[in-house]
């Protein structure tokens, strides 16, 4: 079982930008904490001692009586009439109490203070985008973005502000222990401030459809240093080669949960054969029926379609089932020259005529 949580996740995944392995304590319990909302562990621990110990006590008094006081004949007459005991009831009913108050006041302390963000975090606000099946990192005092990695400073507490941009879903960072539900049309937060650095894990709690399981991020916990370089930056369009090869990296951070390259059917359909190269180097796109406010058309696949399809999927729906149905939402934060990139992604896959 231990083997199966510490399995290299890359193998479990078929995403091409795999999860670092998850770091488990010799329980398989909690992973290592990297935060310092240790509160959380005392009160997880705290509560698996009591469940063990009252499990035992009762399980075990349970057990002993079955096989002490059963019947051993058929006309054996009952050994006791007794119907209650108020002392015993009163112990029973006042320690549990007690115990529960104990966590009551544990949980709600941790609860304050998670949900009360102090200053300097909220100085240092990151927003993250959750949409079907990705994370969308925008940084505090940076204009830039990263998709499905996020990078941050050590010893330097931050916030995250959390939106949806479809359904539910739900900010998880077992390593930092904080979890949050992402809700459409309303924005959530949630703080903390990372304490070793390393990579862990961001993980979506709320099953939100498909391939739900693919959406996750990895989590960079770097130096000041490493951080000041903006190692999250890499996007480069100074080529039409570079651009291609930033534009695969967008593509394996955003689309590939429902789109393919080598002809797979997925979610949405493949981008294998929207292109075709032609002798002299131009780009002939290929010819598409699809559907405009219900109606059949057919066009000629080019920038302005590619570009229109990521900005207004449901302008021109994709005319065959199931994609006639949508099923892809907006990306309105990616800016011209991401879109150009991604084209010249798919323009790269193109075969020669
Ligand atoms: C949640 C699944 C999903 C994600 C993620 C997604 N798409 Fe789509 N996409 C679809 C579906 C479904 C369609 C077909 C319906 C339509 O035309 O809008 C589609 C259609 C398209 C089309 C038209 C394709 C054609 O063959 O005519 C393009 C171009 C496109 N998507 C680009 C992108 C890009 C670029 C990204 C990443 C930035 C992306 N999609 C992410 C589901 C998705
Ligand atoms: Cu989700």
């Amino acid at each position: 079982m231990f083997a199966l949580l510490t399995q290299d996740p890359a193998k479990i995944n078929h995403i091409e930008n795999p999860a670092p392995p998850q770091v488990v304590d010799a329980y398989g319990q909690l992973p290592k904490l990297a935060s310092t909302f240790d509160h959380v562990d005392g009160l997880f621990y705290f509560t698996y001692v009591v469940c063990i110990f009252f499990f035992v006590i009762i399980v075990g008094v349970i057990l002993f009586s079955m096989v002490k006081y059963r019947r051993k004949t058929w006309d054996q007459p009952a050994v006791s009439n007794v119907t209650h005991n108020t002392p015993l009831e009163v112990v029973w009913t006042v320690i549990p109490l007690i115990i529960v108050m104990i966590m009551f006041a544990w949980g709600f302390k941790g609860s304050m203070d998670m949900t009360t963000v102090p200053l300097e975090a909220s100085r240092n606000t990151y927003k993250a985008t959750a949409k079907q099946w990705n994370w969308t990192f925008t940084y505090p005092n940076h204009p830039s973005q990263s998709y499905g990695e996020v990078w941050m400073e050590v010893n330097k507490p931050a916030q995250f502000l959390l939106e949806s941009t479809d359904v539910l879903h739900a900010f998880y960072m077992p390593a930092m222990r904080v979890k949050r539900d992402v809700i459409p049309g309303r924005y959530q937060t949630v703080w903390f401030e990372p304490k070793e650095v390393g990579d862990y894990h961001l993980f979506c709690a709320e099953y939100c459809g498909d391939d739900h399981s693919k959406m996750y991020a990895k989590v960079h916990v770097v130096t000041a240093e490493e951080f000041a370089k903006a190692p999250w930056d890499t996007f480069d369009d100074s080529t039409p080669a570079a651009a291609a090869k930033s534009g695969e990296s967008l593509y394996k951070q955003l689309c590939v949960s429902c789109h393919s390259v080598n002809g797979a059917p997925g979610t949405g359909p493949s981008w294998k054969g929207l292109f075709a190269k032609n002798a002299d180097g131009t780009f002939t796109g290929r010819q598409r029926e699809v559907l405009v406010a219900g109606q059949k058309q057919t066009i000629t696949v080019d920038d302005a379609y590619v570009t229109e399809s990521i900005r207004q999927p449901m302008a021109k729906l994709v005319a065959e089932a199931p994609y006639d149905r949508g099923g892809m939402s907006a990306f309105p934060d990616l800016d011209d020259r991401k879109i150009k990139a991604l084209i010249e992604y798919m323009k790269s896959l193109a075969e020669a005529k």
